[in-house]
Parts: C-alpha cells; sequence; structure tokens
C-alpha cells in the first residue's frame, strides 16, 4: 500500500506523503514546453498528452500521488458550456446560464461519452507508467462548477452567481441537480477506470454564508456521495477554500479526509477533527516564493501541528502558482519525505 493511502485512512506510516494541488502546471519548463504547442482543451482531450503531463511532477520530485491531469470545468464543457481557456485570463465561457431557457439548451449526453477522454488517460497511466505511485481522480462540486457556467469565468467576487442565487434560486436548484448527477457519474466513471483516490474541489464555498453554504454546497455534496458507485472503497478528499468557517460542518459528510486551505490554523483543526477523518494541507502557496529559510520554518510548524496525528498528509492549501521556483519545491517535498512522524501509544 502507498504512504498517500495508508495515511488517508487514517493508518500509521513510516514517513509523511506530500502531494501538491495543481503539480503539474506552468511552473514546471517541461509543461510549459508542451503548452506552446497545444491549446489547454487539446491538452486534456488527448490521453497520450495528458497522461505525460500528470507524469511529469512525479518524475521530477518523486512526490507520494499524481493527480489526473485535466480540468473541473470538463463537466460544464461536457453539459454544454461553450469553454476555452485563454492566456492570461483563465476559463472563459461564452454561453453562461442566466436564464431557464439558457438551461433548456444543456446537453443531456452521458458523462461516460462527453468524457471518454478522461476514462483512457486513466486507463493509460494504469497500466504501468506510474508504477506504485496512487492516481488521484478529481471533480469539481456543483456548487462551484455552477460559479463558472453562470459566471462566464474567474471572478473575485461571484457578483452574478450570488445574485442568480438570490432571484432566481429555482435557475440555480434547477443547475446544481444536473450538476449533482453529472458529477457523480463523471468520479463513478474514474472509479471504474481505476483510479487510487478521489479529490471533490469547492473552491468557491468561501463565498458563501452558512446558510448558503448548506444549501448550495452541503447538501448538493450530500448527494453526489451517496450516487457515486464505489464497489472498491476509494477514499474520497473534499477541498474547499473557506474551511477555516466550514471544516467541521464537512467533517460530518461520508468522506475520508479533508484538504484544508492556507488560512486554517491546522494546529486547532488536527486537535478537534475526529480522528477517522484524515486531514491534508495546508502550507500557504505562497511560501513558495519566499525563502529557503522561511520555508523551511513554516514546514515545521505545520509538521509540528499535524505531522503526529495518524492521517496527515502534507499538501499546499491552495493550488501552486506558475512564478514557484523548482529547488523550493524539491526542498519542500525534501524536508517532508524526511518526517518521520511518532504516534502516541
Ligand atoms: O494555461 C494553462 O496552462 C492552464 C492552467 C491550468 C492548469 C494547469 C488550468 C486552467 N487548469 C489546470 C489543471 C488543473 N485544474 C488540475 C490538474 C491537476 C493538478 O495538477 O492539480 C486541477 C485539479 C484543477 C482544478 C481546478 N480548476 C480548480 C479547483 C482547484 C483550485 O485551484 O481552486 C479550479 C477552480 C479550476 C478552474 C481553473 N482552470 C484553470 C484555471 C487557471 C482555473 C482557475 C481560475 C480561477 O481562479 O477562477
Amino acid at each position: 500500500m502507498s504512504r498517500y493511502i495508508e495515511a488517508v485512512w487514517c493508518r500509521p506510516v513510516d514517513r509523511l506523503p506530500i502531494w501538491l494541488m495543481r503539480q503539474a502546471g506552468r511552473y514546471l519548463p517541461e509543461y510549459r514546453a508542451i503548452r506552446e504547442r497545444h491549446t489547454f482543451m487539446n491538452m486534456i482531450q488527448t490521453p497520450e498528452i495528458a497522461a505525460e503531463i500528470t507524469l511529469q511532477p512525479i518524475r521530477r520530485f518523486g512526490l507520494d500521488a499524481a493527480i489526473l491531469f485535466s480540468d473541473i470545468l470538463t463537466v460544464a464543457s461536457a453539459l454544454g458550456s461553450k469553454l476555452e481557456f485563454v492566456e492570461g485570463k483563465g476559463p472563459v465561457i461564452d454561453n453562461p446560464i442566466r436564464t431557464e431557457s439558457d438551461l433548456t439548451l444543456l446537453s443531456q449526453t452521458p458523462i461516460r461519452d462527453s468524457l471518454h477522454y478522461v476514462r483512457e488517460c486513466i486507463e493509460l497511466l494504469q497500466s504501468g507508467p506510474l508504477g506504485n505511485t496512487p492516481l488521484i481522480g478529481f471533480a469539481g462540486a456543483p456548487f462551484t462548477v455552477a460559479s463558472y457556467m453562470i459566471q462566464g469565468g474567474s471572478s473575485k467576487d461571484l457578483t452574478l452567481v450570488k445574485r442568480l442565487m438570490l432571484t432566481h434560486p429555482n435557475i440555480m436548484a434547477d443547475l446544481i441537480d444536473r450538476l449533482v448527477l453529472a458529477t457523480a457519474d463523471y468520479v463513478s466513471m474514474q472509479i471504474e477506470a481505476g483510479v487510487d483516490g478521489i479529490q471533490l474541489f469547492d473552491t468557491w464555498a468561501i463565498h458563501l454564508s452558512m446558510p448558503e453554504f448548506e444549501e448550495w454546497v452541503m447538501s448538493p455534496l450530500k448527494a453526489v456521495l451517496n450516487r457515486i458507485r464505489n464497489p472498491r472503497r476509494v477514499p474520497i478528499t473534499i477541498f474547499t477554500r473557506g474551511s477555516a468557517v466550514f471544516w467541521n460542518r464537512l467533517a460530518t459528510l461520508p468522506v475520508q479526509c479533508l484538504s484544508l486551505d492556507w488560512q486554517v490554523d491546522i494546529k486547532g483543526v488536527a486537535g478537534l477533527a475526529p480522528s477517522h477523518i484524515a486531514l491534508q494541507g495546508n502550507l500557504d502557496p505562497m511560501v513558495l516564493t519566499a525563502t529557503p529559510t522561511v520555508l523551511s520554518s513554516q514546514v515545521t510548524r505545520i509538521l509540528q501541528s499535524a505531522g503526529n496525528r495518524p492521517g496527515f498528509i502534507f499538501n499546499l492549501g491552495h493550488g501552486i502558482t506558475p512564478d514557484v521556483p523548482i529547488d523550493m519545491v524539491t526542498r519542500l517535498v525534501e524536508q517532508v519525505q524526511a518526517y518521520q512522524p511518532v504516534y502516541e501509544a
């Protein structure tokens, strides 16, 4: 068994596992070399390219888990969003959902047909090149994917999403219901294709009040988790921004692990979280752009706060940024992989 899998089930490990959100990406020259020749959509839709990019950070750093190279917005595109990734701007959707009639135009094609290339990429990776490194599959949670489908792209404050939620909750609910079905089918397909773990991303939960969080994050997540077909009991992790406010609600979901953002006091959560829930996190990705001394002391703080708890996986508190120097990542991985937890008798 890999250390990632042992830790996610809260079993002891000889040294801590580490992987990084967005570990494949623009900070890697070998990623940029491929990116120069392809559009982002082309990269995620070509199984051989997506598999190669998945492997890049594993080869370079010896991380303890690989994450499938794809994006949470593949599901939006499968449902009919006209999605493009624009250099310097991120995802842009040409036909945002704003009215009931926008909803009627959405596609009914089963996810397993539209996203067959994801299945093919997983099968390719699991046919040998990953060796013993576990493969994490993922999906965006309904609220976060809905946010992009409504907003039409990235947004600092989700103004249009919140307005729709408040003035036309029926449209929001219809979209979320469709996304619950699509997300559960998508995750089930990834499990069937052979992933070893799943991570659900609900990044933009941070914009919600507690009652809104219950309605638009907790309920849909419960519905997704209920519908996922998971005969192999593949462990499931949930990441949200805003975990300082929401982590104890998320800990009541039938998931194995909470991925904490960088704002959370990890020591506090490690002391309070139920012992059957693993924790993952939570270095501020900005620290990777500071000095080696700052990095080392911040990593030590996290290791001392949570490293001796059965069920801890080191990660960032959000995705790695394109400006991170590679040697800082090497230092981070070396320091974490040298850490041998001491468990209380
Ligand atoms: O131009 C480029 O090269 C594309 C940059 C890029 C990359 C490398 C995007 C566009 N997506 C990805 C990969 C990606 N996205 C992965 C791959 C696996 C990995 O290495 O981790 C994953 C898991 C994601 C997930 C994702 N995409 C999230 C959830 C996690 C998070 O960071 O909050 C979100 C919100 C997205 C949307 C998205 N796709 C791409 C960008 C730049 C964004 C974020 C835009 C925004 O901030 O609104």
